[in-house]
């Protein structure tokens, strides 16, 4: 009864993996995150390609081994997975070396590999399948969210995009005004004002990189990599950059700054507010969304309100999906609120 037992959660244990990223289709290239027990968070290692390079063996149902090469070819190793005793493991040799190190896998998800090196606890790793390669189907993805709502749908969506390729505040910033925002013109147009510079490397006393979040309020945990998020950050002329300071957003009553139709003043309820004008509210509330999700931070009432309402008033134009895709390139994750606005109105509370 009890061997029997034991082979019905195997078979469920087997056919869950088989709904999740399934070890027998890893081929590609996939980002390698470590964790970092400081921060508490997956920090970008490197880049590997997998390649299928065996078949399954009948002794280990259901195990496959690739080898793996490095992002810049120094080196290729190994990495084989397999079943023991109805757990799975990872068994990694790494370029150069011959000893090999187990890792067991504590999480499959739809979208990443998580393990635990068995001889130091401290070692926790995460394959993620680099989203920008053509694999990695994102709207097979939000398919599958169709059904789920409120705090399923939140969670889904936090583990969809909990690993991207962080690339580093400076290294963003670099990005942002050559790359993301510099148009075919050359130019960097201010998203607050009608401010617009033609370079690359615009100066610091015109142009400003606006997070979005406010650095002040972005807390302790993960701060470098939430500092350097593309999705949040953009450049405004740094006059309103610091007329809007730190203040949360929301619809301003009384202006005592005004321009191009950004504003700051008080709100209906008094308090200070930054108003964007309207054709950049809709940015600033999916840029909001993506941030709470994606870092787990609440966004109090007043300015969810206001973010509902923006998400509408301003919707997703071909500009903010290039722009999406442009920085999915870069970090290997999208903004999920900007491929598909909806989600907004079916998570509660965010
Ligand atoms: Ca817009």
């Amino acid at each position: 009864m009890k061997k029997q037992m034991l082979a019905i959660m195997c078979v469920i244990f087997l056919s869950m993996s088989v709904s999740s990223l399934q070890i027998d289709k890893m081929n590609g290239v996939y980002d390698v995150f470590k964790l970092d027990k400081l921060s508490n968070e997956f920090e970008f290692e490197d880049s590997i390609e997998l390649l299928e390079n065996l078949q399954k063996t009948k002794l280990y149902n259901n195990s496959a081994r690739y080898s793996m090469r490095n992002e810049d070819r120094s080196g290729a190793s190994e990495i084989s997975f397999y079943y023991m005793n109805g757990r799975e493991y990872a068994s990694v040799t790494p370029p150069m070396s011959t000893k090999s190190f187990t890792y067991r896998v504590i999480e499959n998800t739809k979208f990443y590999l998580e393990m635990q090196n068995v001889d130091n606890e401290d070692d926790v790793a995460r394959i993620v399948l680099d989203k920008s390669s053509n694999d990695f189907d994102y709207n097979e993805i939000y398919a599958g969210l169709e059904n789920e709502q409120g705090e399923d749908l939140y969670y889904s969506l936090h583990d969809l995009i909990s690993n991207h390729k962080s690339i580093g505040y400076d290294n963003a910033k670099v990005e942002m005004f050559g790359n993301v925002d510099n148009d075919e013109n050359g130019d960097i147009h201010c998203v607050y004002t009608n401010l617009v510079v033609h370079s690359k490397y615009p100066k610091n006393e015109i142009m400003n990189c606006e997070h979005t979040w406010p650095q002040s309020k972005l807390g302790n945990s993960s701060f470098a990599i939430k500092r350097g998020d593309l999705n949040h950050l953009f450049p405004t002329d740094s006059k309103s950059n610091s007329r809007r300071s730190n203040y949360p957003f929301g619809l301003v009553e009384n202006p005592r700054w005004e321009q191009d139709g950004s504003k700051v003043g008080t709100s209906k309820t008094g308090k200070t507010v930054f108003e964007p004008r309207d054709d950049h509210k809709g940015n600033v509330a999916r840029a909001m969304f993506y941030m709470g999700v994606r870092y787990r931070m609440e966004i109090d009432k007043e300015q969810e309100d206001a973010f509902r309402e923006w998400n509408k008033l301003d919707p997703v134009d071909e500009k903010e999906v290039n722009r999406n895709g442009l920085i999915e390139d870069i970090q290997h994750a999208r903004n999920p609120f900007i491929d598909n606005p909806g989600f907004v109105d079916r998570i509660d509370n965010f």
